[in-house]
């Protein structure tokens, strides 16, 4: 054989060995959605959705939510542990043994009224699933069901982490405190969006969400009648004074090029026309994109009212994050995961669907996971193109978009499968 026939014979045989590895991930790619899609898993997502919808549950009480999420692994005949971090629950779909890849879904519910008539409307009052995390539940159970169905092309075991107590109660953290997460090689999460289209994903590499915390102020004057106010010594201007103050933080001290938020959302103090109060509370948050930017940040707020109070003759006390409501780390995505997400992304949705985003100053716990895994989050758009303007999450207006679970479960689910496709295909050749 001359050279030419040689380089055939390699080309030929390289090809041959070839189709092993790609019609797996062509497989994943193809099907899942497909799968999704098909009338009778599409319903069965749904009706756990609306079912936990109809039942919202607050931050470490979702224990019906948590149940529901039990029976459906049951009856898919999927292996978990619970309770992990109070309600969560853990399962394992595969072959048991490693690498291991997570997928994250949040479960809890907002203190909001719903104010949306429909029929599986909350029968809570005073209760909403307003962040779409009921459907984000939905999707890991649809992700988990397709992984089941497709299991001979598990080369590995995909950990479901159905986790409590998102907003606010840093329910992640918890989560990897349970040890349960240990040997975990990524780890994927996912946000509905109801500004982008319905079938595009959007993210970025690097920092893609703020580090968030709360500040809590209490401003101590002397009460006393409001027509002699020489006799007391008034929190009301003081703590007003504090408020401008700190707007001061983010206009003059802080580099431009470094977002930085710093937001009053409460002040409570006084009850009457005719009486200066003893004290008044404020509180707010305050957002940066660095860990020492954030913690810089923090340093001042506790400077400025404690000084500007003084000014007033009034003292101050202020309180940061406690055990039940931590710092939120800013969220940071892997620059190899970005990469790895772009691929599975475009082969399930088409290249022209996969968006890059700007950072947001809104926060996300799965920044917890991210601190001590390699994790990947996204938003999945949702956008209803009957509904004129979307109601932005966290309003009492929120509607899910119902055809974006599809899309979800099998997203997650392709990136877990693919993620062990490639991991285990390393681990052969190296
Ligand atoms: C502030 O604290 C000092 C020292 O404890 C105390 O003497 C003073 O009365 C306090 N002032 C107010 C307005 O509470
Ligand atoms: C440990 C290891 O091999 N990790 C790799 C798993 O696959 C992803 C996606 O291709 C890589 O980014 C990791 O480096
Ligand atoms: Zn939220
Ligand atoms: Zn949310």
């Amino acid at each position: 054989m001359n050279a030419s026939k040689w380089f055939l014979m390699i080309l030929i045989i390289s090809l041959l060995k070839q189709p092993q590895i790609s019609n797996g991930a062509f497989e994943i790619s193809k099907q899942f959605l497909e799968f999704a899609k098909k009338a009778e898993v599409f319903e069965w997502v749904v009706g756990i959705r609306r079912k936990i919808h109809q039942n919202p549950e607050l931050g470490y009480q979702e224990f019906e939510t948590s149940k529901i999420i039990r029976e459906e692994l049951n009856k898919l005949g999927i292996l978990y542990k619970h309770p992990v971090a109070v309600t969560g629950v853990v399962g394992f779909v595969g072959s048991g043994e490693p690498p291991f890849v997570a997928l994250r879904a949040d479960m809890d519910a907002l203190s909001l009224q719903e104010m949306v008539e429909w029929k599986h409307k909350s029968k809570v009052p005073g209760k909403m699933h307003a962040c779409g995390h009921d459907s984000h539940v939905a999707m890991l159970l649809g992700a988990a069901k397709i992984l089941k169905h497709h299991s001979h092309l598990l080369k590995g075991t995909v950990v479901l982490v159905f986790q409590p107590a998102e907003e606010g109660g840093g329910g992640a953290k918890v989560v990897i405190d349970s040890g349960s997460l240990e040997n975990v090689k990524a780890i994927f999460g996912l946000h509905v969006s109801p500004e982008d289209p319905l079938g595009q994903v959007f993210s970025r590499s690097g920092t893609l969400m703020a580090g968030s915390g709360v500040f809590e102020a209490v401003i101590a004057g002397k009460g006393g009648h409001a027509a002699i106010p020489q006799h007391s010594i008034d929190p009301i201007l003081a703590a007003s004074s504090v408020v401008v103050s700190l707007q001061h933080l983010v206009s003059r001290e802080a580099d431009p090029l470094d977002s930085q938020v710093v937001t009053v959302a409460k002040f409570q103090g006084g009850g009457a026309f005719n009486v200066i109060p003893d004290s008044v509370t404020i509180g707010g948050t305050f957002r940066a994109f660095s860990k020492e930017t954030f913690m810089q940040l923090k340093q001042r707020i506790e400077e400025v009212i404690v000084g500007q109070a003084s000014v007033h003759r009034c003292n101050a006390t202020v309180e940061f994050a406690s055990k039940d409501k931590p710092f939120f780390p800013a969220t940071i995505n892997d620059a190899g995961l970005h990469k790895f997400f772009q691929k599975v992304a475009g082969s399930v949705l088409g290249l022209d669907n996969v968006k890059e985003v700007s950072p947001l100053t809104a926060a996300e716990d799965f920044s917890f996971y991210q601190e001590v895994i390699p994790g990947y989050f996204y938003f999945i758009g949702m956008k209803n193109e009957k509904t004129e303007k979307p109601m932005s999450l966290h309003s009492p207006f929120f509607q899910l978009n119902e055809d974006v679970l599809p899309y979800g479960a099998a997203m997650q689910a392709s990136l877990a499968a693919t993620y062990l496709l490639e991991n285990q295909s390393q681990s052969q050749t190296s």
